[in-house]
């Protein structure tokens, strides 16, 4: 394993390694020489490395390397290439730890929940190693004797995978095992702030036994490499996760070429309590999916919808259990709640503080979280806002971040209303011991996750990933959906009658 971590690394600038670009099988600098450097969120005096500041020539030499493995990898029988999934999954499964510690430094999750993020990235590994060898379509009988009807599924050509550093090994994984096992080659661009998780999938996926050229790596920034991968004319498919107004524009991008593109964009999650519920167990799911991840996950629970007789006891529990969570750096195993991402996103935080002070009532936090240790980090302290209205600004915008809007509301019907009056549809939740009421909401919420019980976070690799609305364009990562984003369609009709037969017209009376 060190000898393969040694082919990402351009050796040392003081201690700090420079990572590389890996195209066509080879790790290799930028065609400009110039980098960036990644720094650990909890302690911004740690820089975690320098990386590729990548630009449209990297990206031209990428797509040639994508373009030239293509034909050999789309041959190479599914199940073989689902093994090489296999590989990739046991590989990350030896080396869960070290990932994991590498993830907590570079985007600051708790290691946990860092371990669940590259265990997700197996599951999926496993999983689409597997559709390898069930890559199926349909037979189905012909309406004319005689005669063959199927259906198969085949690869698109070069993947485009832009992907966010809240999920930095899931996500990429989500999207780059299911293009890889239908017979497409990838150009990977990951967030700037987590390149070093990237590099490290991207050394474990070569040794793996991808062929060279199958998936290639090239870091830098949305507008230096990302556009250029919308827009270059030899990337046939698109998938983009992150902020919705980024998704809308590489929409219009993509648009223009009519491009293949799938779209994992903002939630704005509501947990809904009906009185009946269970009030302790509803504050675990709420305080899990709120401040698990520093609240940001798209699935993050942003508002919690509750019935009004049961406001105050509700909001009395959650300040409490909010205020005792332990901040600090998520590589200690007692802390539960580590930093933002970054300067910026804490400023933004920041900005819906005011926002909310004057829209409704602060119950807790709304700074940024000081104390010892947190000083070089960005840190912000765990926020519940009560009386929100469901149109207020702290209501209905995606703040990503700690930040909880209680919503009280009076019955059902306006808990539902209030769910899914916003312009996203990812995930929602119902706690409610009526089993009849767990099923409306089942029914009613208008998100592609509902949750009974339980918080709107946790989504597991096997179902279809994704929301409703302004959430996406209508495409699901995971489950079996998510080969629907890499594959066309081709039915097949084979007529061994030996004579012409014409459908819709032999086979009518008269
Ligand atoms: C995301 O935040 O984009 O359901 C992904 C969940 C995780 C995935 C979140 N399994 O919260």
């Amino acid at each position: 394993m060190t000898e393969t971590i040694a082919r990402s690394d351009a050796g040392p600038t003081g201690d700090i390694p420079t990572r590389r670009l890996f195209i066509a099988g080879e790790w290799v600098d930028t065609v400009s020489g110039r980098t960036f450097e990644s720094r650990n969120p909890a302690d911004s005096r740690d820089v975690v490395g320098h990386f590729q500041a990548g630009s449209a020539a990297d990206v031209g030499m990428a797509v040639k390397a994508a373009e030239m493995a293509f034909p050999a990898w789309r041959a190479t029988p599914a199940p073989k290439r689902g093994e090489i999934l296999y590989r990739t999954g046991q590989l990350m499964a030896e080396h869960k730890e070290r990932l994991a510690r590498a993830l907590t430094r570079e985007m600051g999750k708790v290691i946990a929940e860092a371990r669940g993020d590259v265990q997700e990235g197996i599951d999926i590994a496993f999983l689409m190693g597997g559709e390898g060898r069930r890559m199926f379509g349909d037979t189905v009988p012909s309406e004319l004797p005689d005669k063959w009807a199927m259906s198969i599924r085949q690869p698109i050509g070069i993947a485009g995978i832009i992907t966010p550093w809240n999920f930095p090994i899931a996500i990429p994984c989500w999207k780059m095992m299911p293009a890889l096992v239908a017979g497409n080659t990838v150009v990977f661009k990951p967030a700037s702030d987590t390149p070093h998780c990237a590099t490290l999938l991207v050394e474990l996926m070569a040794e793996a036994g991808f062929p060279p050229g199958t998936v290639n790596l090239v870091t830098g920034s949305g507008s230096d490499v990302g556009d250029p991968i919308v827009d270059s004319p030899d990337v046939a498919v698109i998938s983009f996760t992150g902020h919705s107004a980024n998704g809308k524009l590489i929409a219009a991008r993509a648009g223009r070429r009519l491009k293949r593109l799938s779209l994992e964009l903002g939630g704005k999650n509501a947990i809904a309590v009906l009185r009946d519920a269970d009030l302790d167990l509803a504050v675990e799911g709420i305080l899990w999916s709120a401040f698990g991840t520093t609240g940001q996950r798209c699935t993050a629970c942003s508002r919690v919808v509750v019935e009004e007789p049961v406001v105050d006891a509700l909001l009395t529990r959650l300040e409490a259990r909010a205020r005792a969570l332990r901040i600090g750096d998520g590589q200690e195993e007692a802390t539960e709640v580590g930093p933002l991402i970054n300067e910026p996103a804490v400023e933004k935080v920041e900005s819906y503080i005011e926002i909310g002070r004057a829209e409704a009532e602060l119950v807790t936090g709304g700074r940024r979280a000081t104390g010892e240790g947190l000083s070089d980090g960005h840190y912000f302290e765990p926020t519940i806002f009560t009386g929100v209205h469901p149109m207020d600004r702290i209501g209905q915008e995606e703040i990503f971040g700690p930040v909880l809007s209680v919503i009280p509301v009076a019955d059902y019907e306006a808990a539902v209303t209030a769910v899914n009056q916003v312009r996203y549809g990812l995930s929602a939740s119902i706690y409610t011991r009526d089993v009849n009421a767990a099923f409306r909401a089942m029914r009613d919420f208008e998100t592609g996750i509902v949750y009974v019980n339980a918080g709107t976070t946790g989504a597991e690799t096997h179902l279809p990933f994704g929301g409703w609305k302004e959430t996406g364009n209508g495409h699901r990562e995971a489950g079996h959906a998510a080969l629907d984003t890499y594959t066309e369609w081709k039915s097949i009709y084979v007529d061994f009658s030996g004579r012409l037969q014409k459908a819709q017209i032999d086979n009518q009376p008269g």
